[in-house]
């Protein structure tokens, strides 16, 4: 199982790597727009509203995060940056970075994803 994992994601930077070389001298695989894109997204009866938002690929994503819920949320997204846990009325602004493909994201507080509370932002080339 893990080797086998291993094995594909190896195989998955091997061919990120070789678009990238196809694409461009260096740097990342997609060129950053020097856009921002800001998005607020609203945690209310253990979910995201809304639950996919659309970004073009390229641009820089800041998230409005808005806890309208009663109980404590957070927003974590696929990449790593999330936000500190808000408390019900809280709000909190994440600069989540520049979108280089679609992401997931959801609540890193036990049992939250899986009753629900996750999304996707879909990079929209
Ligand atoms: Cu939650």
């Amino acid at each position: 199982m893990i080797r086998t994992n291993t094995a594909l994601r190896a195989a998955a930077l091997a061919a990120m790597a070789g678009l990238g070389l196809a694409g461009c001298a260096s740097g990342p695989s997609v060129e950053p727009t020097g856009e921002t894109t800001t998005v607020t997204i609203t945690a209310v009866g253990m979910a995201y509203d809304p639950a996919e938002i659309e970004v073009p690929l390229g641009d820089r994503l800041v998230v409005e995060f808005e806890n309208a819920d009663a109980m404590v949320h957070d927003i974590t997204f696929g990449n790593g940056e999330a936000s500190e846990r808000v408390p019900s009325g809280g709000t909190e602004t994440i600069d989540v970075g520049v979108v280089d493909g679609d992401m997931e994201f959801w609540c890193s507080v036990a049992g939250h994803r899986a009753q629900g509370m996750e999304g996707v932002v879909v990079a929209a080339d």
